[in-house]
């Protein structure tokens, strides 16, 4: 396991900052037929071309069942947070058509790695189309996104992968609770185990209709300091976490429509005591033609109820709003529910690496920051 050793590494950069006059000027040499451009994700078209990139060639499971869906909405949010830019939304076209084959995607953040604030970005979407695997177009795009991120005095970004790569920090395990027991299995997702039936099953992850906590109501946009207070407070005890700044709680925790949802409870006194959050991220089934709908665990904060509660009560939310399972990683306190809720541990691992940064390695439960 990653985590079990390099206890006692220096905390650093292990490449040094370069000044700009030392850091490679124009974009790196594309294979013959294809060319860089930038992606503006605001325009409808250009999210769509992206959208298709990503629905026809994403990450898939390694039974090849199932492929990860990330609606339009969705990439629109994950790629436009405070400080973004068309230009770290690297793509690659087919010289000829034009027609968008490659991508990988860097959006800034502040995390803090034990004692040390750093500036990074966060890395995501790489994706090289089917038709043109393994000629080596991905660390032509790594190279370039670094050369980039660097030009604007960027030299440490945070990204995860289901692929063990040169070297992690942290390893996570999924989690998966089942809230559509009769869809999960006929779609391959879950088997009915031994001893059990259908009806025992549906039983077994039956949920309450309304939710618990008193009080749980849609996060607003008045409730930004009080989520930013709570949430930069929470997050200080793990090792590895996001430090966001308050436009940030505005861009990644108000809800939007099928993409975010997050809740709140209010004292008497007007505080904002907790807080839970899920992302909705669907999957195509390509055995059938159907989708699987699938909440994410975000950031999730309990302090005037249990945090079993709280998500208890996200797990109702989430059924409500038609997802079919609810998956959380093993971060943060998610071990104090994950048993108790009935979710089940999943087949993949997600490993976290901080690229060019040492630092010694942790445990999942260290670990507070959730990549989309
Ligand atoms: S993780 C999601 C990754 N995407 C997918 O899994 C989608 C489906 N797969 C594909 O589209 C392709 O298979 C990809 C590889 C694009 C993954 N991270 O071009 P190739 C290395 C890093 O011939 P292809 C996410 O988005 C591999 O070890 N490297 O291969 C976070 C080999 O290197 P080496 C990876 O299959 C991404 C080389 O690529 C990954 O056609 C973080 C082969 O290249 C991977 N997930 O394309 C990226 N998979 O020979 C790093 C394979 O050396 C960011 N490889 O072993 C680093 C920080 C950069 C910014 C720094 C700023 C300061």
């Amino acid at each position: 396991m990653p985590h079990a050793g390099r206890t006692d590494l220096p905390e650093g950069p292990i490449v040094p900052n370069k000044p700009p006059a030392e850091i490679r000027q124009e974009p790196f040499t594309m294979p013959g037929g294809f060319e860089w451009s930038d992606l503006n994700v605001q325009d409808p078209e250009q999210r769509l071309e992206l959208y298709n990139l990503l629905y026809n060639n994403y990450v898939e499971d390694d039974d090849a069942l199932f492929r990860f869906d990330y609606s339009q909405d969705f990439l629109l949010w994950a790629l436009t947070p405070p400080g973004y830019r068309d230009d770290f939304l690297v793509s690659v076209r087919s010289a000829s058509n034009k027609k968008l084959v490659a991508f990988i995607s860097a959006v800034p953040a502040h995390i803090k790695a034990y004692k040390k604030e750093i500036p990074v970005v966060e890395i995501n979407f790489l994706c090289v189309h089917k038709k043109l695997r393994s000629k080596r177009l991905a660390p032509v795009l790594i190279k370039e996104i670094t050369r980039r991120a660097n030009m604007a005095g960027i030299f440490q970004a945070v990204y995860t992968a289901g692929t063990v790569l040169p070297v992690p920090v942290s390893s996570a395990r999924y989690y998966h609770r089942s809230l559509n027991p009769k869809k999960l299995v006929k779609v391959g997702f879950s088997r009915i185990g031994h001893r059990m039936t259908m009806a025992r099953m549906q039983k077994l992850y039956k949920l309450p209709t309304e939710t618990m906590t008193p009080g749980l109501r849609v996060m607003e946009k008045k409730d930004v300091d009080g989520v930013h207070g709570l949430l930069l407070k929470y997050l200080d005890r793990f090792q590895l976490k996001i430090v966001f700044s308050k436009e940030e709680v505005v861009h990644w925790l108000l809800p939007r429509d099928k993409v975010i949802n997050s809740y709140v409870v209010q004292s008497g006194e007007g505080n904002i005591t907790d807080f839970v959050s899920f992302y909705h991220l669907p999957s195509s089934i390509l055995n059938f033609n159907d989708t699987l709908h699938a909440a994410y665990a975000f950031y999730n904060v309990a302090t005037s109820v249990p945090m079993e509660q709280l998500m208890k009560d996200a797990l109702i939310l989430a059924k409500q709003g038609g997802s079919d399972v609810f998956n959380a990683l093993s971060l943060m306190e998610n071990h104090e529910f994950l048993e108790e809720l009935k979710f089940g541990t999943g087949d993949g691992t997600l490993q976290y690496y901080i690229y060019n940064w040492s630092c010694p390695d942790m445990p999942p439960k260290d670990v507070g920051i959730v990549l989309l």
